[in-house]
């Protein structure tokens, strides 16, 4: 055995009995070991100390100073039994204490319908407010340029970022979707492997959360203002104040009363900015005399694009005035604000009072109706965002007060994208970019640079992996995604071999969104509609985008000839993906399939859910 053997020797040695330790601090304390080592021969040799040499090398130690001369690559592996004893000694064998100082801590944020192009650290050159607190995690860390979801609505993509798997193999495939108790999850892995672990805020998947030391979660979708909340503890009580604010205060009440002894991992799922938008009261008189810029394809035509002509999620035709504006002109349209408190109600009237005044005098019509209700549209849904990043920035604080930033990974995204009025729309469940794409953004000091974006694409199916392997914890079920650790220590450089297509498919249905699948290039994009409600749907079922030359996809280039052979190669890579992910069985998303659970199961009783 030569040095280099025994070094792997001893590398083996710490990996297996200090598996959550990674490998450069290992290398440290090998190092350290070999040098105290190095030392002890030398005082030893020195105070012709012979019984030390005894312990080691009895047989071969002469008495005349000089150790037997041979290359360093051919000392017996015993000779460097010390470099395992030693650093165990200072290390302190089997410190619980310090194998959770080791370990990373992991805080969890992931907001609801928090698009990319409301977050200015992504750089899309809109005129809309910063988000300083968001974006100072991608100062300090990474910011993941080309994230994706892998089905673009609230549950389905839920169960993936726990279960790192796609929806037809994760059991949630729809809205309605229940995710098993029972099925793996980071969080429950970690907290197999040692973390404390626990959730506060939207969770969505009906029933209770398992995996947490503690948890607290809205109901379904739950209220923005004076929400009830469900605890973990089977309490279950309304919470005067805005979701955005209550869902850090109890965040930051667990991080302060957690279990020290482990390395944390602490979930904080906003509601915000779900629709109906309803910012705090902080922020609620935000923007007011802004005007923000329209999106080109506010008024989109969807020329060549059958299906999406056929929605149900128009800022014209679908989005109410009363429930999604606050024009709360009628006794019925107060109904929108019943749940609020004398003073949230009489904050709310007096924000809107004057606006409203103007419009209910000289009720815009057309176009022009439509430019109104993007205006405060736009105002409330990035009021509310507005409210998470403060949010943020009150948790960032916190970490940085406790001495704990250092050693946090901190995750920020949400669980899809949405439509800031591109293609006329509010909403998601298209794959289409703005509502594909999720915000993902990492910071870890130490390991991921600061200031760093990753081109590389990547998807929700991969934090699971992620995550896991960041606590040096096996993902013990198999998974469809893939750890991003390769892309967080390496700058945001991207491996050779990595991903270069992501699969995509919606059945949902809902707001009027044909059921599609996708699949992404780098520089492509291809749709398939699984389920054509119409003729015209039938006739128009591929749809192919060339991203670099229309990143907007305002032209589907499908029927045009000088596509075809493009087209051919890319529906055989759609074929290929959806096979590689094992999406082979259509009896899985049809509606209604699904497992049901014992009744305790569950976070509310059936007829309340
Ligand atoms: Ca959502």
């Amino acid at each position: 055995m030569n040095l280099n053997d025994c070094v792997e020797c001893f590398m083996d040695f710490y990996t297996r009995h200090f598996p959550l330790m990674n490998r450069s601090v290992l290398l440290v304390r090998v190092a350290s070991g070999l040098v105290a080592t190095a030392k002890l021969f030398k005082t030893a040799l020195k105070a012709r100390h012979q019984l030390a040499f005894a312990v080691w090398m009895p047989a071969t130690i002469p008495v005349n100073n000089q150790l037997p001369i041979m290359p360093i690559s051919s000392f017996p592996a015993f000779c460097l039994l010390p470099s395992i004893i030693l650093p165990l000694l200072f290390m302190g064998f089997g410190s619980t204490e310090l194998v959770a100082q080791e370990r990373p801590n992991i805080v969890f944020f992931f907001s609801d319908d928090l698009t990319t192009q409301a977050i200015s650290a992504y750089q899309y050159g809109l005129d809309l407010p910063a988000t300083p607190n968001i974006d100072r995690l991608a100062h300090e860390g990474m910011l993941f340029e080309n994230s994706f979801c892998g089905n673009s609505i609230c549950t389905p993509s839920r169960a993936t970022v726990m279960t790192g798997l796609h929806s037809h193999k994760n059991g949630i495939v729809n809205l309605g979707g229940v995710l098993d108790p029972e099925r793996s999850t980071w969080p429950k892995a970690l907290r197999s492997g040692g973390y404390t672990t626990a959730i506060f805020g939207k969770w969505h998947m009906k029933t209770k959360p398992t995996g947490f030391d503690e948890w607290a979660v809205l109901s379904g979708q739950g209220s923005y203002y004076n929400p009830d909340f469900f605890f973990s503890n089977g309490e279950s009580r309304r919470i005067e104040g805005h979701s955005t604010n209550i869902v850090t205060d109890l965040a930051l009440d667990w991080l302060d009363r957690r279990d020290t002894s482990k390395p944390f991992a602490l979930m904080v799922q906003h509601k915000a900015p779900h629709r109906n938008w309803k910012p705090s009261l902080r922020e609620l008189e935000l923007y007011e005399d802004i005007e923000f810029s329209e999106p080109p394809s506010l008024f989109d035509e969807y020329e060549g694009r059958v299906a999406a002509a056929n929605h149900k999620m128009g800022i014209d035709g679908h989005m109410s005035l009363a429930s999604d504006l606050m024009l709360l002109s009628t006794q019925e349209d107060l109904d929108v604000i019943s749940r609020f408190t004398p003073e949230q109600r009489k904050a709310y009237l007096a924000a809107f009072e004057k606006e409203n005044a103007a419009f209910l005098a000289n009720p815009p019509t057309g176009k022009e109706l439509v430019r109104w209700k993007y205006q405060r549209y736009m105002k409330n849904y990035l009021r509310c965002v507005a409210g998470v990043d403060r949010n943020v920035g009150r948790v960032l604080a916190e970490l940085d007060k406790a001495g704990l930033s250092e050693n946090t990974i901190v995750v920020y995204c949400a669980d899809q994208g949405f439509y800031l009025g591109e293609h006329g729309w509010f909403d998601k469940r298209w794959a289409y970019e703005e509502s594909l794409k999720m915000p993902l953004i990492v910071r870890w000091p130490g390991k991921v640079k600061p200031d760093t974006r990753c081109p590389a694409m990547v998807q929700n199916i991969d934090y699971a992996p992620t995550l896991l392997q960041a606590a040096g914890i096996a993902t013990d079920w198999d998974v469809h995604g893939i750890s991003l650790m390769p892309l967080l220590i390496n700058a945001g450089a991207t491996p050779k071999g990595w991903r270069d297509t992501i699969y995509y498919r919606y059945m949902d249905g809902g707001h009027g969104v044909a059921p599609h699948s996708a699949i992404r290039t780098d520089d492509f994009k291809l749709l398939y509609f699984d389920r054509p409600r119409n003729e015209a749907e039938e006739k128009s079922r591929w749809e192919l985008f060339d991203l670099k030359n229309d990143p907007q996809e305002m032209s589907n280039l499908a029927t045009d000839t000088a596509y075809a052979e493009k087209l051919k190669s890319m529906q055989a890579r759609f074929q290929k993906t959806r096979e590689f992910y094992g999406d082979t069985d259509e009896r899985i998303w049809q509606r209604g399939v699904g497992k049901k659970y014992a009744s305790d199961k569950y976070i509310r009783l059936s007829n309340q859910r």
